[in-house]
């Protein structure tokens, strides 16, 4: 942040050009994860510029998940997220695609049990409306960092115990000969807010992944119908692609 010349470096509004330059000291090391900013007021003297454009530069990076302000005490560094790249050509589970990374998952539940369907999942199961379902929702962790939201909703007579979830979802289908083998995927770009953001540990507003799949059992029955959302800081969805003839 030296003050002579450190603009001029990248174009565009002088708060994204601090924004960049604050970027590039995180990337270089010159500013280490859960180090402390200095306070608003000296960057603003260092770098001759206002106040309202350092603000705004500093909620720009808490937005992106760089930075986090802890109240009180100012703001500071973020750990950053390793990004994990989860392939859209193969039909894998959370826990498989974290312990291929060597991580350990880990599940904070929020909702665990059999219910009435709400009208999405009746349609997407294709329950009548006194057919119950069995729902699980969970704050998904890897490496003890929270990563996603998932609220997975299964007909009964594929998942009679619920309850019995306590881990990988799949491993417990598999055992019963029930793991789909097919899944349609579709994933949108959203804001995340309260309360979704607080349990992702993110800022108001950071960038989200919604995701939706809806997966099939070998005879072609809807096995599965789940809502997730994903740390826009923690995903690459990655697909291979082909030239169709
Ligand atoms: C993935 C799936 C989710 C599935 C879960 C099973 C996405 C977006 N979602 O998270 O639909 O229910 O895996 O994981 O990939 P589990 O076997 O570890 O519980």
């Amino acid at each position: 942040l030296r003050p002579e010349g450190w603009l001029g470096h990248s174009s565009g509004p002088r708060y994204v050009q601090l924004r960049q330059r604050l970027e590039q000291g995180i990337k270089d090391g010159i500013l280490p994860p859960n180090s402390s900013l200095p306070p608003e007021r000296e960057i603003a003297e260092i770098t001759d510029l206002s106040r309202v454009t350092v603000r705004k530069a500093i909620h720009e990076l808490v937005r992106k998940g760089a930075i986090e302000q802890r109240q009180g005490s100012g703001s500071f560094v973020r750990e950053p997220v390793a990004k994990v790249e989860q392939s859209l050509s193969h039909l894998t589970s959370f826990t498989e695609d974290m312990e291929r990374r060597g991580l350990k998952t880990t599940s904070t539940w929020l909702e665990r049990g059999i219910f009435l369907p709400s009208p999405e999942e009746m349609m997407a199961l294709g329950l009548s409306a006194n057919e119950q379902v069995a729902r699980i929702y969970r704050l998904r962790e890897a490496g003890g960092r929270p990563m996603a939201l998932e609220k997975a909703a299964l007909p009964l007579d594929i998942l009679p115990n619920p309850t019995e979830v306590t881990g990988s979802l799949y491993s417990v289908l598999e055992q019963s000969g029930l793991r789909p083998v097919r899944a349609i995927q579709k994933i949108s770009a959203i804001n995340l807010e309260p309360p979704e953001a607080e349990l992702l540990d993110v800022a108001e507003g950071t960038a989200g992944l919604r995701i939706q799949r809806t997966s099939y059992l070998q005879s072609g029955r809807v096995a599965e119908l789940t809502r997730s959302i994903y740390r826009g800081d923690a995903y690459d969805f990655v697909a291979e692609l082909r030239l169709s003839n």
